[in-house]
């Protein structure tokens, strides 16, 4: 038997004539009398198999007539040129062995949203699923190389805990013996204490927020990608943030534009997120929004619509910086120049797609740290480990934390963040 080969990789280097054998799923089936027209799928692609009376032994071609769609089967034949199937090319079957037959697939053409989302342990095999993790895993592969060539250890921050970075109101508790603990909505307070002994550090971890709201960019488990940098202000930090996006984004146009043609994404026009990445200030993109006729003023939060309003018609990511106090977390440093707005950003994908990252230069004054504390009614007891980081040797230091599934929403131009995980948790979802 010859060795089987992905069949990204037969239709790639087609022989014509060449012995081949291919094992997958059968994406597509009809018989005609002596004839099977079937299309085979694997992790790489797909490709048309004709079964023929004759060519391979009758029980073959009859399991062959009865087998349905996502039946597992292991496949030898001939190649041979055919420009209406898929890739151009079909194998003619010498031998068509099932693996594992299927009962009738729940999913078929057309489905709801809901059908889909109950089967999704099967609905992960299609392509758009399968080409949406291709890409996911080649954001993170492009984030670990370029963190890596930018000399940033990758480190393993816990996910229970007993501190609420981002507020109380999307806390997950859980019960942790006989103490109250919740899941980390940010590995940012970890991250910090570790700049200390490595300068320059980064964490890849699901985050978890109790997000009562249904949107299209919110799930209560994502993937976050954080960063935190000694000795860097939030200019510094942008700056790291705007080449880590470019890096993420470009290496996908390198290795994934078929995958991304797939899902209705042309490549073209990722090319311009290069750096430098425009920088609005908050006061002027409030300005800006009144004049679209929004009611918004300065201390107003942005949400999805505004978000929505800035960056419609741009092609790259842009930085929002100096957002007022009231609307951020108590960590984030005063701007000096500034004092009612702070020194931080928040980046926002291009097309309307909105927030990605959230970052700031964090307040290293003691005093000042304490009152934003006890003035957004945080307990200072869970908070002590913390403070003391401010008591010895403390250092300017600036990170981020960047949402991948927004980032793969924005990249793969899909309408719902949910369609970026495998397996979605939102308000509404966590079977299966
Ligand atoms: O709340 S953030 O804006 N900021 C932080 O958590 C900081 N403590 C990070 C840090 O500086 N280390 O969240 C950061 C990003 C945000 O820009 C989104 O891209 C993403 O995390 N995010 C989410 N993605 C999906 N679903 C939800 N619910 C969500 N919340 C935030």
């Amino acid at each position: 038997m010859t060795p089987s080969q992905p069949i990204g990789k037969v239709l790639a280097s087609p022989k014509v004539g060449e012995e081949v054998s291919i094992r997958g799923w059968i994406y597509r089936t009809r018989s005609s009398g002596a004839i099977v027209f079937t299309v085979i799928r694997d992790s790489t692609g797909i490709i048309q198999v004709t079964v023929k009376k004759g060519s391979l032994p009758d029980a073959e071609l009859e399991a062959a007539k009865a087998a349905l769609i996502e039946s597992s089967v292991m496949v030898q034949g001939r190649l041979f040129e055919d420009k209406r199937a898929p890739g151009g090319f079909e194998i003619r079957a010498t031998s068509f062995i099932i693996s594992g037959g299927s009962q009738p697939f729940p999913i078929t053409e057309y489905q709801s949203e809901e059908l889909l989302l109950d089967n999704r342990h099967l609905w992960i095999r299609s392509r758009e699923q399968n080409a949406v993790m291709k890409v996911k895993a080649t954001v993170l592969e492009g984030a670990r190389e370029w963190l890596k060539s930018a000399d940033f250890t990758e480190v393993t921050p816990p996910i229970l805990t007993t501190n609420a970075c981002e507020g109380g109101v999307t806390l997950f508790k859980l019960k942790y013996f006989d103490r109250e603990a919740f899941l980390s909505q940010s590995a940012q307070m970890y991250l910090e204490a570790l700049i200390f002994s490595l300068d320059r550090v980064y964490s890849l971890t699901p985050s978890f927020r109790a997000e009562k709201s249904r949107t299209p960019r919110h799930l209560t488990e994502y993937w976050h990608l954080e960063l935190e940098e000694a000795w860097t202000d939030n200019a510094g930090n942008m700056e790291i943030q705007e080449q880590l996006v470019s890096a993420m984004v470009q290496k996908v146009l390198v290795e994934r534009k078929e995958e991304l043609r797939l899902l209705g994404r042309d490549p073209e026009t990722l090319k311009e997120v290069l750096p430098p990445f425009k920088r609005l200030r908050y006061a002027q993109v409030i300005e800006g929004l009144k004049g679209k006729g929004f009611e918004v003023s300065f201390g107003s939060d942005l949400g999805a619509v505004e978000e929505r309003a800035v960056t419609a018609d741009e092609r790259a990511p842009v930085f929002i910086t100096n957002f007022p106090k009231e609307v951020k977390a108590f960590y984030m440093k005063e701007d000096p120049e500034d004092p009612a707005t702070l020194k931080c950003a928040d980046m926002l994908a291009p097309e309307g797609y909105g927030e990605i990252i959230g970052g700031s230069e964090r307040e290293t004054d003691l005093a000042k740290l304490t009152a934003r504390l006890e003035a957004q009614c945080i307990p200072l007891e869970t908070y002590e480990w913390y403070l003391d980081l401010r008591r010895y040797g403390s250092v300017p230091h600036s990170g981020f934390g960047l949402g991948v599934e927004r980032v793969v929403r924005w990249v793969c131009k899909l309408e719902h963040i949910r369609d970026t995980v495998p397996f979605p948790r939102t308000v509404a979802r966590v079977y299966p």
